[in-house]
């Protein structure tokens, strides 16, 4: 028989190492739509809509290059709803002497890959995904040495491995970070260049009809559906940042003005997890912009720590702390996620923007899910479980290998520790010095405690209060309780009473919006 290639939804590349090296008429390349994927959360519709839509664009693309697809669509009367029933449908149809897959992203499916070898006749190869610079094995070499993880060492010898932004065996520059310089707060009227755009074609508009249809109570809008859906269109996408928003890319990168939902962000996280652009080259074409004089070294060193840093040590640390990191709870965090997280009905203005995006867009830049949503669920001590679902339901480039660290271990700090060195807390105070929000909101940063104050004043206290003993010798947050102490008793306990008449006016979620 033939090799059967399964290609899943977020390894939608030619250069797979599944692919590699086969001779195109004795592969059969198998995709499956199953409904499993669709719902073991419920998904932004948008996510969906996204994923399916770049699946048959690829598979069209392998057959015009040559290649047999078999495509299982989700409205085939026989599907069986897993990877794993379908793989066991398509062996029978095809008898493949040897299955060659390249391992899942999340640890879910890569525990059911794992059994293929028992489960099935026919051989069963996993290879390693080469799409990430860092392998496996050494990161966890790196990490057996030290007892927390911090993502700037990491950073370094990413650099030195790749060779990005290097002067010799020293940084570009003599800096390895330019972070100080890219904390620039929104000018008055920042705005961007618009990006493009993308409009449904007509296998998009099948998939919108679809989505609508089989998932049309998940959470989301489907009106704006604009997502690069093949490699071109993310190429587009890409050529569009390094030509116009690289250069403003570092400065703004922690600014946030109501209504721009991109500011000078690349927008390319949904492309880059579904296998459409290729990390590395993104990475090198930001070292040209900068070599070429077109973008400064701030912006571009950012961008590639963003990548070769960020996005591959969250990956090695999911990977590494995996299983236990899903049932991580070191702040023992137990309060249920308030409704308005779905319905994005808040007073709070910076909150009901961030929502409003996420539920047009799919998408929300990486300070509002760190400064504004995620600082709230710290502070307010939303269970790390309701965090983590609705970080993946939302957005359109979450799957748990990259979901679960930040939300867990870069927000939540239910690793402990281990991540981050403290906690990112911060006060209504911190979100007016970087946004534009609280000009148009109901409540005044200014104000402590009590009527009209920033809700994330008093729940800011209320938090440092609650976990002092853990925090008061963290020698980086620790010195925060001297100002407390300093206040006095009466003020304290203004603050800790606003918080709570805060907390207990939350309406809990309730079941059924991230999980049937
Ligand atoms: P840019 O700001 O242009 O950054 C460039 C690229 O760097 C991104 O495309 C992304 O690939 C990478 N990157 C940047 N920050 C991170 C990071 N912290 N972790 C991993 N990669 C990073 N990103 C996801 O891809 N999927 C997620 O599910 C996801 N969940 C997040 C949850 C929380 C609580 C937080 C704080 C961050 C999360 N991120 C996630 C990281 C980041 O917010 C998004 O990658 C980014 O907003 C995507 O928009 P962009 O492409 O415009 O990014
Ligand atoms: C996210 C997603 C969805 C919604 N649907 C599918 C699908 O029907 N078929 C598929 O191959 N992949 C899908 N995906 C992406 C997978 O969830 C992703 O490949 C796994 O999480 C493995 O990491
Ligand atoms: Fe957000 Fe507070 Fe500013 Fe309102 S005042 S926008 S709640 S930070």
């Amino acid at each position: 028989g033939p090799v059967l290639v399964p290609i899943l939804g977020d390894q939608l590349t030619r250069t797979l190492a599944s692919l590699r090296g086969r001779a195109k008429d004795d592969t059969i390349v198998l995709m499956m739509e199953v409904s499993d994927e669709a719902t073991y959360v419920r998904h932004h519709k948008q996510k969906i809509v996204l994923v399916f839509s770049a699946m048959r664009h690829f598979a069209e693309e392998l057959r015009d290059a040559g290649w047999t697809v078999d495509y299982v669509k989700l409205d085939d009367p026989d599907n069986a709803g897993s990877f794993t029933g379908e793989v066991a449908r398509a062996i029978e149809r095809h008898a493949p002497r040897l299955v060659s897959v390249v391992e899942a992203g999340e640890w879910r499916i890569r525990h059911d890959m794992e059994e293929w070898a028992d489960k099935f006749a026919s051989e069963i190869e996993i290879l390693r995904d080469g799409r990430f610079i860092c392998a496996q094995a050494e990161f966890d070499e790196w990490a057996e040495s030290r007892d927390t993880l911090r993502m700037e060492y990491f950073y370094r010898e990413m650099r030195r491995k790749t060779g990005l932004l290097m002067d010799g065996d020293r940084p570009e520059g003599g800096e390895w970070n330019y972070d100080s310089e890219n904390r620039k707060p929104p000018k008055d009227g920042l705005s961007a260049p618009e990006r493009p755009k993308f409009e449904p074609d007509e296998t998009t508009r099948g998939v919108i009809e679809l989505v609508a249809d089989r998932f049309g109570d998940h959470f989301g809008s489907l009106e704006s559906f604009q997502w690069p859906v093949t490699r071109d269109e993310a190429e587009e996408a890409a050529d569009a940042f390094f030509a116009e928003r690289i250069e403003c890319f570092g400065p703004y990168q922690d600014a946030m003005v109501a209504g721009e939902d991109d500011l000078f962000h690349s927008m390319l996280s949904t492309s880059i997890n579904l296998g459409l652009l290729d990390p590395l080259e993104l990475c090198q074409r930001a070292e040209n912009a900068y070599r070429d004089g077109k973008a400064p070294l701030n912006s571009v060193e950012g961008f590639i720590r963003q990548i070769i840093g960020w996005r591959e040590y969250v990956r090695g640390f999911y990977w590494h702390q995996m299983p236990q990191l899903q049932k991580a709870n070191a702040l023992n965090a137990q309060r249920s996620l308030p409704e308005f997280y779905w319905t994005g009905e808040t007073d709070m203005a910076c909150l009901a923007d961030c929502i409003r995006s996420t539920r047009d867009n799919a998408h929300a830049h990486h300070i509002q899910r760190l400064m504004v949503l995620g600082n709230f669920c710290l502070l307010a001590g939303i269970s790390p479980r309701e965090v983590q679902d609705w970080y993946l339901v939302v957005y359109a480039d979450a799957y748990e290998w990259v979901e679960l660290p930040n939300v867990a271990a870069m927000i939540l700090y239910a690793d402990g520790g281990t991540m981050a060195s403290k906690p990112y807390a911060a006060s209504g105070n911190h979100i007016n010095k970087m946004s534009n929000y609280c000009s148009g909101c109901k409540y005044s940063p200014h104000k402590k405690t009590g009527e009209g104050a920033c809700p994330f004043n008093p729940l800011y206290w209320h938090f440092m209060h609650r976990h002092r003993e853990r925090l008061e010798k963290n020698h980086r947050i620790g010195r925060i309780y001297a100002t407390w102490d300093r206040m006095g008793e009466r003020k304290q306990v203004e603050y800790l009473e606003s918080a709570e008449v805060f907390l207990e006016s939350l309406q809990p979620a309730g079941e059924g919006w991230a999980r049937s």
